[in-house]
């Protein structure tokens, strides 16, 4: 059986996700304590996603959706897909923090939408939320000097205006008439945003956008 280690606030968990939930790969979930990750024990790797596949352990979230589709899914890869895969972690994930923790107010706020389904006790999840609130301002400030993202809004739009024009290009997703890896990929990262206003606003602004990711959306949630 598959098990995923996953914080549901991490894009990079959101991105195997929407690859299990596509190719109806049945999987359970572990909710990762951020504080100590006790349950990754079993592996030196302490970032999540971590992927365990009875004695298999996978770590890195590409390398955990190539495994997958190699050993179950077999979708078929097209030429460009390791140039998007890599566009998707390098520079689509890097404007998430500063657009999702501008701010201590804004960051509590989010934080309360993705930690949901913690099955901590409500004091834990509160402390819990309370530091990430403090701790993920700065980390999206220092990712935002590492990366020379000036304006996240702006910068967000125009990385979403790329996807659409050179990804799917006319088509109804970057594989043609149905989605395939890059799709699950950039749907995933974004997934992790859900709710928060950003991928509403991207939609009003970009209705292209807004079409691809609700179908994706209908084929990649649980
Ligand atoms: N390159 C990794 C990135 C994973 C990653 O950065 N995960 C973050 C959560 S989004 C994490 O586990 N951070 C915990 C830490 O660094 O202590 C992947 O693609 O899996």
């Amino acid at each position: 059986m598959i098990t995923l280690y996953q914080f549901n606030s991490c894009p990079f968990c959101w991105k195997v996700k929407a690859f299990l939930n596509y190719t109806k790969i049945p999987y359970n979930l572990v909710e990762v304590t951020p504080f100590g990750m006790k349950e990754l024990d079993f592996t030196d790797h302490k970032k999540v996603p971590v992927l365990k596949d009875d004695a298999e352990i996978v770590v890195e979230s590409s390398a955990i959706v190539r495994y997958l589709n190699d050993n179950y899914a077999h979708l078929l890869p097209t030429p460009q897909d390791d140039e998007w895969q890599a566009w998707v972690d390098n520079t689509l994930v890097h404007y998430l923090p500063p657009l999702i923790h501008p701010n201590i107010g804004k960051s509590f706020q989010n934080l309360g939408l993705v930690m949901t389904s913690s099955k901590d006790g409500a004091v834990k999840r509160f402390f819990v939320r309370l530091v990430g609130a403090m701790v993920m301002p700065r980390v999206a400030n220092k990712m935002k000097l590492k990366h020379s993202i000036q304006n996240p809004e702006a910068e967000f739009q125009t990385a979403l205006a790329h996807w659409v024009d050179n990804g799917l290009a006319g088509k109804d997703f970057y594989a043609g008439e149905q989605p395939g890896l890059v799709d699950t990929s950039v749907f995933g990262v974004l997934r992790s945003a859900q709710g928060m206003g950003i991928l509403e606003a991207a939609a009003t602004s970009n209705p292209t956008f807004g079409r691809w990711y609700a179908a994706c959306r209908s084929m990649m949630d649980a």
